[in-house]
C-alpha cells in the first residue's frame, strides 16, 4: 500500500474501509435480488472497483459534484447515498432517489452532489463539463468528477469536452475506470494507443494510478482536487481496476472472453478490501475483531434496507408521467 497519509486519522481510514464494504455489500444484495427475480431489469455490479469510487469521493466535499455511469451504485454510495433509498430505487418504489422511476442506471442524489448515473456510455462527460463550467461561472470553487469506463473513450463527446475544458481551465477531473473490458471485449482490442495520451493531446495533465489501492487513489485525488479549486484544472486520471462480475448480472458464462484464472487472480491477490483490511490491522488502526464487527454492522444495515424496500409502496399509477421530464415553467420561474 501507499505510505500513510499524515493528515488522516484512524477514523478517516475506517470510514474509507466501511464505505468500500458498504459498496460490496450493497452489490451482493442487489445481485441476490436479481437472482431471486425480485428486481426488475438488469444491473451492472461494481464489486472489485470499490477503491476507485471511495478513494475519489473521500477527497470531495458534499458540494462537489460527480457524474456516474451504468455501473454506478458504487459512486452513489461513496458520495453519501443511503441504502434504503438506493434499494427502493432499484425496486421501483416511491421512496427511491428518483421515486422509483430511474432504477439502477439512473440514480441521482442531488443532496450529495451526485448529478446522476447515465446509461448512455460517455453521456455524462458533457454533463460533468457543463457542471464545472457552472461552478466557474458562479465563482464557486466546487470541483466535478466525471466517472466513465475505458469503453467510453471511444465516444466523440469526450474529445469535444476535453478540448473545451482545457481551453477554459475548468474544474473537472475525468476519472477513467479502466477495468480491462468494454462489455465482452478486451480494452486492448478496441482502444488504440494510450488512454492517457488522449488527454495529454489536449494539454490536460494525466495520471495513471492503481485503482485497487484506496490510499493511492485518495492521495492523488486530493492533490488534483486542491489544484482544481485553484483554477489549475482540468485533470485526467486512469484508474487500473477490475470488475468481478460479468458485464451485467446476467453475464454468467463468460469464459469465452476471460478466464476463471484471471478472475481468481484479481480476487485473491488484488482485492481492494482485503488489501486495505490487512493494512489497517498491520498499522494497528483496528483489530481483526473490530473489522469483523464493522462488516457485520454493514451487513445488517443492508438486510434491513432490503427488507424495507421489498415492503415499500410503488408510486401511484396517477404519477406515471410525473417527475420524468423537467417542469419547464417551474425551471424558468
Ligand atoms: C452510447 C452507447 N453505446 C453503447 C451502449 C451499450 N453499452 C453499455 S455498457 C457498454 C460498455 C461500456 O464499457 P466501459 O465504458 O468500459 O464501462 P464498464 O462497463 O467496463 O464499466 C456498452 C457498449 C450504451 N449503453 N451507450
Ligand atoms: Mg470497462
Amino acid at each position: 500500500m501507499s505510505p500513510i497519509k499524515k493528515s488522516s486519522n484512524a477514523k478517516d481510514y475506517l470510514r474509507m474501509y466501511t464505505q468500500m464494504v458498504r459498496i460490496r455489500t450493497f452489490e451482493d444484495n442487489a445481485n441476490q435480488l436479481y437472482l431471486a427475480a425480485k428486481m426488475p431489469g438488469l444491473t451492472h455490479m461494481y464489486s472489485g472497483e470499490e477503491a476507485v469510487a471511495v478513494g475519489i469521493c473521500e477527497a470531495l466535499r458534499t458540494t462537489d459534484k460527480i457524474t456516474s455511469t451504468h455501473r454506478g451504485h458504487g459512486h452513489c454510495v461513496a458520495k453519501g447515498a443511503e441504502f434504503k433509498e438506493m434499494f427502493c430505487e432499484l425496486l421501483g418504489k416511491e421512496e427511491g432517489y428518483c421515486r422509483g422511476k430511474g432504477g439502477s442506471m439512473h440514480i441521482a442524489d442531488q443532496s450529495n452532489g451526485n448529478l446522476g448515473a447515465n446509461a448512455i456510455v460517455g453521456g455524462s462527460m458533457g454533463i460533468a463539463t457543463g457542471s464545472a463550467l457552472t461552478s466557474k461561472f458562479l465563482g464557486k470553487d466546487d470541483v466535478t468528477v466525471c466517472f466513465f469506463g475505458d469503453g467510453a473513450t471511444a465516444q466523440g463527446l469526450m474529445y469535444e469536452v476535453m478540448n473545451m475544458a482545457s481551453l477554459w481551465s475548468l474544474p473537472v477531473i475525468y476519472a477513467c475506470e479502466n477495468n480491462g473490458y468494454s462489455e465482452y471485449t478486451r480494452t486492448d482490442e478496441i482502444a488504440a494507443g494510450s488512454i492517457l495520451a488522449r488527454a495529454e493531446a489536449f494539454g490536460i495533465e494525466a495520471h495513471q494510478v492503481d485503482g485497487q489501492d484506496v490510499l493511492a487513489v485518495n492521495a492523488l485525488t486530493e492533490k488534483l482536487v486542491e489544484r482544481s479549486r485553484k483554477g489549475e484544472g482540468p485533470f485526467f486520471m486512469e484508474l487500473m481496476t477490475y470488475r468481478y462480475h460479468g458485464h451485467h448480472v446476467g453475464d454468467i458464462n463468460r469464459e469465452y472472453y476471460r478466464s476463471k484464472k484471471e478472475e481468481r487472480d484479481w480476487k485473491e491477490n488484488r482485492d481492494p478490501i482485503i488489501k486495505f483490511r490487512g493494512w489497517l490491522v498491520n498499522e494497528g488502526i483496528a483489530t481483526e475483531d473490530e473489522i469483523d464487527g464493522l462488516n457485520a454492522e454493514v451487513k445488517s444495515d443492508a438486510s434491513a434496507a432490503v427488507e424495507y424496500a421489498l415492503n415499500a409502496k410503488f408510486p401511484d399509477v396517477s404519477e406515471v408521467d410525473m417527475h420524468v421530464f423537467t417542469d419547464v415553467e417551474h425551471a424558468l420561474a
